[in-house]
């Protein structure tokens, strides 16, 4: 035998790099399962599953095509438990003479093999991380000199760069962006577009299997383990594209920021998680929308859109990621030290938005951007949580969630611990945005046009408390102005009483 591959539980694809230009019948490829990444970060049981499931197929994908697989189990026998751990034991098993890996998606992995490769003296020879379309190199040089690094400049490059939604050098549409069309209200359930759930995939066998080790193992992960639907397989996970471009992209534009109690997907594509695990391909997905746009099958803002978000918004966010590890990881420049919430886990809270989030992601390992960044992220942004239980948290609950992706998204964006490398100002809103984009409040205990007293609503007494505790760190900030001024202009003693309002709440956050 003469190349051992080690492929990473997110590196599935058909046409991984480290796996390019071998010869089947004398390459072996390992696979394991081990305690060490089940147990980094509080994953939720569905996300144990579909990273398990998605492997194994993955090793018999292989097998089909001749090559000789290694696989480890959970339960194997003299399992390590740790991805270091069973590379030496495979070396010590075959003696290869060449070792392969496509580099690791997160900073904490490839520091692991490349103390492991030092210890050791055994070179690994890295392919790069082909699952985006931006190499690391790339990103570094598109970001030398910037002063400030802006999505919307980087996403342009690319759409150019990859001829997404192009007529000749000019953007389809005569706009990059139709952001502006993007922000719907929800309308009541009888007038919504036909409600399109994404594909939903019986578990297979194996899957079944894997559904029973992690019930077994994991009796306390968080999260549904039953109603587990997402693909497993490259096939699926292509099918499942291809109906959300039928059911769901024409609306994905209008209803992009609107959130339903009773409809946690709306006209969102949950194919992050396959994407993220390497089991469908970026461009593939941007082209696949562009040409329902050419088909006439959906409007230009829906398939800009959802071109942005992967083109534009995951390149850039994993750009940042490798620009800025490890510091990235320790910011916290607002300064929040309040510990997480119990009803993040549990659901249990007055506040409805709150509780029916926490409620689609405890049932689907899954809630969309808009439940992410302006639900949970606004909350634990207004209260002042500390950024590493937020990005704990969601490290684990969110089937999609790799550390590249969750920690500039959660950490920088929602947070803004990195005191504005990623968004220009801080995400912050108070209950109007939801009661305005949602119907969260209808039902619930609290008022959203309320700020004061027993009814009022937790978000907007929070929101000014925020940005009077925060104003002189916010001051420089030119987005910031209307937002201070607008603090100033109220009576002192009604933000007074907001800020003892916001104080008490603080205390007992889990009493809301
Ligand atoms: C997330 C995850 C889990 C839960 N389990 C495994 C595993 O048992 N074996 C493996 O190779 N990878 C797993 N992963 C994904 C890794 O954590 C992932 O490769 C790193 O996060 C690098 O991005
Ligand atoms: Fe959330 Fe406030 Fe609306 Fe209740 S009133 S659902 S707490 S925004």
């Amino acid at each position: 035998m003469r190349s051992l591959v080690m492929v990473l539980g997110d590196q599935l694809s058909p046409s991984l790099s480290a796996l390019r230009g071998l010869e089947p019948s004398t390459t072996r490829v390992l696979l394991c399962e081990v305690d060490a990444e089940a147990r980094y970060a509080p994953h939720h049981a569905q996300k144990l599953v579909v990273v398990l499931a998605a492997m194994r197929h993955f090793a018999d994908w292989l097998r089909d095509r001749g090559f000789q697989v290694d696989h480890v189990a959970l339960d194997d026998a003299g399992n390590s438990h740790s991805l270091t751990g069973e590379l030496e034991r495979a070396l010590a098993r075959h003696g290869p003479a060449t070792l392969r890996m496509t580099l690791p998606g997160e900073w904490r992995v490839l520091q692991d093999f490349q103390q492991w490769s030092e210890r050791s003296g055994v070179v690994i020879d890295w392919q790069p991380d082909d699952h985006f379309l931006c190499s690391r190199e790339d990103f570094a040089s598109w970001a030398q000199g910037r002063r400030q690094l802006r999505m919307e400049h980087f996403y342009r490059q690319m759409r150019r760069q990859h001829r997404i939604l192009m007529a000749d050098a000019e953007p389809e549409g005569g706009r990059w962006n139709f952001d502006a069309d993007n922000r719907k209200a929800l309308p009541p359930p009888l007038a919504r577009p036909p409600q399109a759930r994404p594909m939903a995939f019986a578990p297979d066998a194996v899957t079944r299997q894997v559904m029973e080790l992690v019930a077994r193992r994991f009796p306390d992960a968080f999260g549904q383990l039953e109603g587990f639907d997402m693909a497993v397989t490259t096939g699926n996970a292509r099918r499942a594209l291809t109906h959300f471009v039928k059911t769901a992209l024409p609306w994905f534009g209008d209803y992009q920021d609107a959130m339903a109690a009773d409809d946690g997907y709306l006209y969102h594509a949950r194919i992050s998680v396959y994407l993220n695990l390497g089991l469908l391909d970026p461009l593939e997905c941007c082209q696949a929308a562009e040409q329902a746009w050419r088909d006439g099958a959906v409007p230009l803002n829906a398939a800009e859109g959802f071109i942005r978000q992967i083109l534009g918004w995951r390149e850039f966010v994993r750009g940042i990621y490798w620009l800025h590890m490890p510091e990235y990881a320790r910011g916290n420049a607002l300064d929040a030290h309040l510990p997480l919430p119990d009803f993040y886990w549990t659901g249990r809270t007055g506040m409805r938005c709150l509780a029916r989030t926490v409620q689609d992601i405890r049932e689907q390992a899954y809630a969309h951007h808009i439940q992410r960044l302006m639900v949970t992220g606004n909350f634990a942004l207004i209260a002042g949580i500390e950024p590493r239980a937020v990005c704990d948290w969601y490290l684990g609950v969110f089937a999609d969630a790799f550390e590249w992706v969750e920690l500039p998204n959660t950490l920088g964006m929602a947070l803004y611990g990195d005191g504005g490398v990623f968004a220009t100002k801080p995400y912050a809103a108070s209950g109007r945005y939801i009661e305005r984009m949602s119907d969260y409040c209808q039902g619930c205990r609290y008022d959203p046009k309320q700020a004061e007293g027993e009814t009022a609503c937790p978000f907007n007494y929070l929101y000014w408390d925020f940005v009077a505790r925060n104003a002189d760190r916010l001051r420089s900030n030119p987005r910031m102005g209307l937002v201070l001024r607008n603090l100033e202009r109220q009576a002192p003693e009604r933000v007074q009483a907001m800020r003892a309002a916001a104080q008490r709440a603080r205390q007992h956050l889990d009493a809301l």
